[in-house]
């Protein structure tokens, strides 16, 4: 097996084939699985040259970290090249990066991938545009690109739109929440929002991936698939969610959450969106907004590479880097600082639709 050779555990992702299944190991424990431009160029390479092979019958996805699944992009890499004026090394690990998400999006072959732990941003564009999101009572995901100065991304904006899950429709409402709130998703809400397909327990993982290499996807799923224990949090905001985020425009939204009745409801967004970046929530409701009416995945990742690398040409993306990952000080002082200051027109304007 390619791993097994000297060297290769070395590997920022661990690339091997075994019984018709192609298995990506993301192992960059260190940076908690944080994505790089090496990482998304093994993926790339391996979907590429496993969609054309018979001997690839499925394509399983995992982390060698006991600590999660994969904590998003390299945001601190970007922040450095942006500091020092290489912006368009930036914009090409990004167009790399969303590439390899549409790749996953559009994949002709089963892609299964084992979550348990974190996942946030990168890891939910590497993990939940496949057909099978497995995960564990470990589970959380999170879009908290809010905090940083940026846009939700690597897909999210159409795929988190199109859910179905238990709730049994789509909601660009519950979109534009999660990305707002950074809300943590658990695995009952994961289930519940459509975000996971299976639940599988942490200690059971290794048999299941077992068994789906050795007899495949639907046996394993058959013997070791499950419930989560306990009950979604989220779906308890449910009409809350609808009331208050089914809106075009943040300043809509505002004004329905300055009249909305669940004072809870109310309390708990107002909680989330401290520390939030202005532009960022500005931005993200006008991209998400025309996301969830985008024709397909690759619509989508255009409108967000298009305002990501616009909100990396400001202030904002470095200083909420600065106070989030770098000094860990959350003390960001975004400009402008208030959402009246920020124009939506002009961040809607930069979008195709
Ligand atoms: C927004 C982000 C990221 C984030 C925090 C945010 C992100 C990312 C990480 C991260 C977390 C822990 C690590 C690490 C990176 O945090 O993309 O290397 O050890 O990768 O608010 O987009």
């Amino acid at each position: 097996m390619l791993c097994d050779t000297i060297g290769m555990s070395e590997a920022l992702v661990l690339s091997n084939i075994r019984n018709n299944t192609g298995h990506l190991q993301l192992n960059r424990p260190k940076a908690l699985n944080s994505l790089n431009q090496a990482m998304v160029d093994i993926v790339s390479d391996a979907l590429q040259q496993w969609e054309h092979d018979d001997a690839v019958q499925q394509v399983l996805i995992t982390s060698t970290s006991q600590k999660g699944f994969c904590a998003g992009g390299d945001v601190r890499a970007i922040h450095d090249l942006d500091a020092a004026g290489k912006y368009e090394q930036g914009d090409e690990y990004f167009a790399h990066e969303y590439r390899m998400n549409n790749h996953l999006a559009t994949y002709s072959k089963p892609i299964i991938s084992l979550i348990d732990g974190v996942c946030m941003g990168g890891g939910i564009g590497i993990s939940a545009h496949g057909s099978h999101r497995v995960v564990s009572e470990r589970a959380f995901a999170s879009m908290p690109e809010m905090l940083i100065g940026f846009v939700p991304d690597v897909g999210s904006t159409k795929m988190l739109s199109s859910m179905i899950g238990q709730k049994g429709y789509a909601s660009a409402a519950l979109a534009k929440f999660l990305c707002i709130t950074a809300w943590r998703m658990s695995p009952a809400d994961m289930f519940w929002a459509g975000f996971a397909t299976h639940f599988v327990p942490s200690a059971e993982l290794e048999a299941f991936s077992d068994m789906l290499q050795a007899e495949g996807i639907d046996a394993a799923l058959e013997q070791y698939a499950s419930q989560p224990e306990q009950e979604s949090e989220l779906a308890r905001y449910e009409d809350s969610i609808q009331a208050v985020f089914d809106q075009p425009h943040w300043s809509d939204i505002e004004a329905a959450l300055q009249q909305h009745e669940d004072e809870a409801f109310v309390r708990m967004v107002r909680k989330h969106l401290q520390g939030t970046c202005p532009t960022s929530v500005v931005a993200a409701i006008e991209l998400i907004d025309a996301s969830a009416r985008a024709k397909d995945v690759r619509e989508a990742l255009d409108n967000e590479l298009i305002m990501g690398n616009a909100l990396r040409r400001t202030p904002n993306f470095q200083e909420g880097v600065r106070a989030v990952l770098i000094d860990k000080t959350k003390d960001a002082h975004f400009v402008p600082d208030s959402y009246e200051q920020v124009d939506a027109a002009e961040y809607r304007a930069l979008l195709g639709s």
